[in-house]
């Protein structure tokens, strides 16, 4: 039994490395080989986790590229479009990305950015970096690009200065149809029906993939952004998505703690980072923390409620930074709900079950995802619940072994759904098989 084992973990790994090397572009690697032909920002920022295990270079290539599309304004952008690549929509002819005087020239993105991982995947790459000379000149050529795009977001996205960054779009989040924005975004009045033609339900049946209507408010709101010309301070006063994610903000917080690292490990000041971290951590607890459940929530900053949807969101403040004993506690019993994440059959499902848009099969609306499940066992190791990180890094195994490197899976059956060959979840398989 033990020597079958051990040949499992080899060839999950060996599997998981080739899905990345299978999905490499020209500088980087695509989250699925047809149905994201480009590079992804937090995407890539897993897949250089997923590197650092066995090639350091194509890990810090992967963090060179989503840097080569950083805008002069800081911003590191959601997609840095492919220029070989066809048949992802909205590509860079609906972005207009160049109407911005801050884009970059010569690289072609879109003119949002997705969850602020850069500094945690770069110090999981200089950790894990044998040659220190190397890891040395890699972390001073990244510290002041990840520093310029942490000062672009609390410039830009934090007009209040509370401490919290403003999600402008779904797809921002990076958990596009999770319920708060399907709550938040039917407040907001569509000016007209905007023309366009889907085409990722061409690679995945259409019941695992957003709706149409999602698609209107998706690609309307980006017709407003690019009409604005992507100027946060002409854009935001009118804005009618505005959303202080409680799951970006806990990224971009955990992001902080992991650039006062990187700071200190160049032997330069921490204490912008440190103060960025501190007054984020503050805030997630002061304003996105419901007093009678426990649990966190993202608020609209619009209407100034929060849009109480319980989602793994909800317990993303374990990932963000050391919560005291009380504040930890409802998240963590949450996990053992059977009406909130207990589903009987693998965690963590990322809607709660309980939840009138709980749907097993349906992208961001039920099914388990290797990347919260990877950030929420960190923060379940950081609170002292060692069982239960074990279990979500169990489970993480267990789907990947019975279903494939499946974009995500069911949190009852365990059936795999959306694209096959996803790079995330082959290179965060990978970090988990490393950690053990
Ligand atoms: C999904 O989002 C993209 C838009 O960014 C899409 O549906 O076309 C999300 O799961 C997002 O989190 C992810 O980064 C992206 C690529 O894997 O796909």
């Amino acid at each position: 039994v033990w020597e079958s084992a051990v040949i499992e973990t080899t060839s999950l790994r060996s599997r998981a490395e080739q899905v990345l090397l299978g999905n490499r572009l020209e500088h980087s690697t695509k989250p699925s080989p047809s149905l994201y032909p480009h590079q992804w920002m937090w995407d890539s920022c897993f897949i250089a986790v997923g590197y650092s295990t066995f090639d350091g270079a194509l890990a810090r290539s992967e963090i060179r590229s989503l840097l080569r599309g950083q805008w002069s304004n800081g911003m590191v952008p959601q997609i840095i479009f492919n220029p070989a690549s066809s048949g992802y929509f909205p590509g860079p002819d609906r972005w207009q990305s160049g109407r911005s005087p801050y884009a970059p020239e010569n690289v072609q993105t879109s003119g949002i950015t997705q969850p602020p991982l850069l500094a945690i995947a770069a110090r999981a790459v200089i950790e894990r970096e044998p040659d220190a000379g190397i890891a040395r000149s890699f972390a001073a050529e990244v510290f002041p690009a990840i520093t310029r795009y942490h000062e672009f977001l609390y410039r830009e996205r934090d007009p209040d200065d509370s401490g919290l960054v403003t999600v402008v779009h779904p797809w921002e989040s990076g958990l596009d149809n999770s319920p708060p924005y399907l709550d938040a975004g039917s407040r907001v009045e569509l000016s007209y029906k905007p023309e366009y033609h889907r085409l990722d339900t061409a690679h995945v049946a259409a019941r695992n993939r957003p709706t149409d209507k999602d698609y209107d408010l998706f690609i309307w709101l980006l017709e407003q952004m690019r009409d604005a010309e992507y100027d946060w301070s002409r854009y935001l006063p009118e804005a009618q998505l505005q959303v202080q994610d409680v799951l970006f903000n806990s990224v971009l917080c955990r992001a902080n703690d992991d650039l006062a690292w990187i700071a200190r490990y160049l032997e330069e000041s921490d204490a912008t980072a440190r103060s960025w971290r501190d007054k984020t951590a503050a805030a997630i607890i002061n304003s996105l923390r419901d007093e009678e459940s426990g649990l966190f929530f993202s608020r609209d900053r619009r209407t100034g409620e929060l849009l109480r949807q319980v989602t793994i969101s909800s317990l993303m403040p374990l990932f963000a930074v050391q919560l005291e004993d009380g504040i930890s506690q409802p998240p963590v019993d949450a996990l053992a709900d059977p009406a909130l994440f207990d589903a009987s059959g693998y965690r963590c499902p990322t809607t709660a079950i309980s939840s009138s848009w709980f749907n097993p099969q349906n992208y961001w609306l039920g099914p388990v995802w290797i990347n919260t499940n990877w950030m929420l066992r960190q923060g379940l190791l950081a609170h002292g619940c060692a069982n239960q990180a074990d279990a979500v890094r169990r489970d993480s195994l267990e789907l990947v072994e019975k279903s494939g490197f499946r974009e995500y899976f069911d949190p009852i059956t365990g059936e795999g759904y959306g694209t096959d060959s996803f790079s995330w979840s082959a290179a965060l398989t990978l970090d988990l098989l490393s950690v053990a």
